[in-house]
């Protein structure tokens, strides 16, 4: 594995040879020591980050003993035209980090003193997301089969890099160095996600994005977007303005959210954003239940009780809403939101939620319902995602649609094993592990204890494949971690729940389960979360 063996290497022995000489001549000549600063090679600085600070941790690593040179000279290359985007993020993420950007050069064959090398290679065996990374004193070269995996691959040698606050610092002008060595990596599971709850709390199109930079920097792929709730409707739908105009004026605390929900054009805008980092959106509209918001701007088509439901509704109790059954208008109205949204979303699935109706819920009526939501999903040619617990009691449903379990208890949950003999893969989200909006501990002030506390190491310590009897390895499509938004009150709030377990989750759903180690994920999260408090990012620090 790694080794840690930092020695000077050859320039930075030369560098010291030099000031022994210059302070040896210095009272011959002070003129000839001038000449000599100026001529002789500076020491090179010593790299800023080592390959076990890494998080997730990747599959296989060693760290040599040179180092390589990042200059604005450097060039980068890469042997194909479809990485263009790969080579515009990482010359992005180059200036933002050390302030300059790269020449690219579009001959993969130009010599240069040093570059940073993208390399697709068609392979058929690897995993779509594996990558491979040598650094040599010369050049770094990231190789993967697809975009993607190169994503990722880049995304180890940002955190190789230094912080962009280390780099204002830099007293050896424009050099940095980084460890030589190699990375050979790919991850466990294919689906590593994230939910955000706008309903909850609304938070802006910039905030959104910055909480997706996050997700790609510890290679997530996909971003679970809760949009509707009782508390708030977030999403444009043509031909029903008063979704917007009065069902998202509400939030958690809020009676009058103003401007509180995406235009159909910053939906797209946020989709294409995920894209680009290759992260997955996948919206949710909350159905049969959570719908107050829903009800409230259409209380005629939606409501049964031919009052109105109390709004706005600024509070955070659940079970407390459900369609109207026995008025069809509801599929009008179900459809036509997936109408607006499937066109936009570039990935394959649409969420439905599915948990949590109140009481007076009839199962054969939520089973109609979703059968029929299924099929409409289908007709606008996406696929069904759905909390295992109620959509694992509905039988019928087809075998690509995909369960999302959160119950917290081993032998539980005959819903979600109703799923898997319907031959449906799982996402595993058991609340009292991945669930972001849980207090760290009794001292926490923001978050929920419903499920228990939820601290780093609670987190780190569980493997999705042994958490429900009967759920194993074959079944399960990957985890995602939720941060549902009842107590959070502005992005710097949502930091605070998110980090670090953002980091302690990535690497349960990317690393191996028997490489990981509590102990030594404590040293890599120390170093992250350095670089991520010198960012200016307000994660919560371990006690
Ligand atoms: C449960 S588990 C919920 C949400 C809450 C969350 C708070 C599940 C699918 N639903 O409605 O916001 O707990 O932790």
């Amino acid at each position: 594995m790694s080794s840690n063996l930092i020695l000077p290497n050859a320039t930075q022995w030369l560098g010291r040879a030099k000031s022994l000489l210059c302070v040896g001549v210095l009272q011959i000549s002070l003129t000839a020591c001038t000449f000599f600063e100026s001529e002789l090679p500076q020491p090179l600085p010593k790299p800023t980050a080592t390959y076990d600070s890494v998080v997730p941790l990747p599959v296989s690593f060693e760290q040599g003993r040179e180092y390589f040179s990042l200059t604005p000279n450097s060039l980068i290359k890469s042997n194909d035209n479809s990485l263009q985007p790969e080579i515009t993020y990482l010359n992005a993420m180059v200036k933002q980090t050390l302030g300059f950007e790269l020449a690219t050069s579009d001959s993969f064959w130009k010599t240069s003193p040093s570059s940073v090398e993208l390399i697709l290679k068609p392979s058929t065996q690897q995993d779509s997301e594996a990558y491979d990374m040598v650094v040599t004193e010369k050049n770094i070269q990231i190789s993967a089969s697809t975009r993607a995996g190169i994503f990722r691959g880049i995304q180890s040698l940002k955190q190789l890099l230094p912080t962009p606050t280390e780099s204002k610092g830099n007293p050896n002008g424009l050099v940095w160095t980084i460890y030589t060595g190699e990375i050979s990596d790919q991850p466990r599971y294919a689906y590593r996600g994230f939910m955000l709850d706008v309903s909850r709390h609304f938070y802006s199109v910039d905030e959104v994005k910055t909480i997706i930079d996050y997700l790609a920097e510890y290679k997530y792929n996909v971003f679970h977007f809760h949009l509707t709730d009782d508390q708030g409707w977030r999403i444009e739908i043509p031909g029903w303005p008063k979704l917007t105009s009065v069902g998202s004026r509400s939030a958690v605390g809020m009676e009058d959210c103003d401007n509180c929900y995406y235009t159909l054009e910053q939906y797209a805008d946020i989709v294409a954003y995920a894209d680009a980092r290759h992260i997955t959106l996948i919206p949710e509209i909350d159905t049969p239940g959570h719908v107050r918001a829903a009800q409230a701007s259409y209380p005629e088509l939606l409501y049964c009780d031919g009052d109105k439901p109390e709004w706005p509704y600024t509070g955070i109790k659940v079970k407390i809403s459900s369609l109207c059954f026995k008025n069809p208008d509801i599929y009008d109205f179900f459809n036509d939101v997936v109408a607006a949204i499937a066109p936009l979303t570039t990935g394959p699935y649409i969420h439905v939620g599915g948990d949590e109706t109140p009481k007076w819920v009839d199962k054969k009526d939520y089973r109609e319902f979703m059968l029929r939501a299924q099929f409409i999903i289908a007709s606008h040619g996406k696929k069904m995602m759905g909390w295992t617990n109620d959509l694992g009691n509905v039988k019928g449903l087809p075998e690509n649609v995909l369960g999302q379990h959160w119950s917290i208890k081993k032998t539980c949950c005959e819903t979600t094993l109703n799923m898997v003999a319907q031959g449906n893969q799982i996402v595993m989200s058991p609340a009292n592990k991945t669930y972001l909006d849980l207090k760290y501990n009794k001292d926490t002030k923001l978050g929920l204890k419903w499920a228990g506390f939820n601290d780093v190491e609670n987190s780190y310590n569980w493997n999705p494949a042994t958490m429900v009897e009967g759920v194993n390895e074959d079944h399960i499509l990957g985890i995602e971690a939720p941060l549902w938004g009842e107590t959070v009150n502005s992005l710097e709030d949502a930091e605070y729940l998110i980090f670090p377990r953002l980091l302690t989750l990535a690497e349960v759903a990317w690393s191996p389960q028997e490489q990981r180690q509590f102990d030594s994920f404590q040293n890599r999260l120390d170093k992250q979360v350095q670089r991520l408090k010198q960012r200016g990012v307000n994660v919560h620090l371990q006690d």
